[in-house]
């Protein structure tokens, strides 16, 4: 039996449920300040638009992670030790994690965690072909909301990888609380390695979240066309306006969308009505300094040995450890 084999016992849950994603749609709709949950954007076709937005010049944090990994992988791999088991979180296509699979000394086990379950297979098979001595354990679940670890993982021996400033995704709150459940299922002494975005110049923020080729405009009213394709939704695109904006009391980029008219759509036959410029907030993406956000894992139960950023301070890069 292949590592990868071997693991499909741990494949739990496929894709959103239809039922699911048409409630919290008309959920958020029916709000006063409509909203929609971001975790929506990532079908087929807004995972290859995010994939090319992590190659524009504007969105620097992919290429500036990418090269800080590259630059302290050896550290982080003294910090591992021999035989780690590395558990990523959303692992998508799995590239940042070569890195570290190439400089930590003989690491035991992968296990990509992800919610797109072909996706997920796809990418663990490559990997394990690739990387013949560690044992892949694919997990198809929503790590946000608990997953199961394989048997017999020894916390400090585990090193959880939480890259691309994802947890920036989450409101503080929602963030402190999603990394202390974390923490409670990885177990005392278990290690976390973090990407978070820095706060800096708002202009280069809204740059990042407003390219000139109009790839985060078409990421944005993807949720719309997806609604359109899987809800019997009447979304007309074109009377939809994109919108990134810094707030900065906040410390979060917004992404909105503007109804540029007065309009009714229709979800599965429900009408939602619009009034010109009323918009749905569709993301936040929280920046954080580095002492604010040690001190949000701190209260979260995860202490911060090590963080590193790159010479601008555009990004940071944080290794912690889970405390009693
Ligand atoms: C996935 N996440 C960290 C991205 C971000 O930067 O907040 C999503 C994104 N939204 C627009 N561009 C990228």
């Amino acid at each position: 039996m292949t590592a990868i084999s071997a693991a499909r016992a741990h494949l739990a849950q496929g894709p959103v449920q239809d039922d699911v994603f048409l409630s919290d749609v008309l959920e958020g709709l029916s709000r006063p300040d409509k909203s929609l949950p971001c975790k929506y954007f990532y079908d087929a076709e807004g995972s290859a638009l995010f994939d090319t937005i992590c190659t524009l010049d504007e969105y620097y944090p992919t290429r500036t992670e990418t090269a800080l990994l590259h630059a302290r992988a050896k550290e982080i791999a003294g910090l591992a030790g021999r035989g780690a088991t590395l558990v990523e979180l959303g692992s998508g296509s799995s590239v940042k994690v070569r890195i570290l699979l190439d400089a930590l000394d003989a690491p035991a086990m992968y296990v990509p965690v992800d919610i797109s379950r072909d996706h997920l297979i796809a990418a663990a098979a490559r990997l394990a072909g690739d990387y013949p001595a560690v044992t892949v354990v694919p997990v198809a679940a929503d790590y946000v909301r608990g997953f199961a670890l394989p048997r017999g993982v020894a916390p400090e021996r585990t090193m959880a990888f939480f890259p691309g400033s994802t947890i920036g995704n989450f409101r503080p709150a929602e963030a402190m609380t999603f990394l202390n459940g974390l923490g409670r299922r990885l177990g005392y002494g278990a290690r976390l390695l973090i990407g978070v975005d820095l706060r800096k110049d708002p202009a280069v923020l809204e740059a990042a979240y407003d390219d000139a080729r109009g790839v985060t405009a078409a990421f944005n009213r993807n949720l719309l066309a997806r609604i359109n394709r899987e809800l019997d939704g009447t979304f007309d695109l074109d009377r939809f306006a994109h919108v990134a904006r810094y707030d900065t009391a906040r410390g979060r980029i917004e992404m909105h969308l503007r109804s540029l008219d007065d309009q009714t759509v229709r979800i599965a036959g429900h009408p939602i009505r619009f009034v010109r410029g009323e918009t749905i907030h569709t993301e936040n993406s929280y920046k954080y300094s580095v002492p604010g956000f040690r001190r949000l894992a701190v209260r979260a139960g995860w202490h911060t040995e090590r963080s590193w950023t790159d010479e601008d301070r555009l990004f940071s890069l944080h290794w912690m450890v889970r405390h009693g």
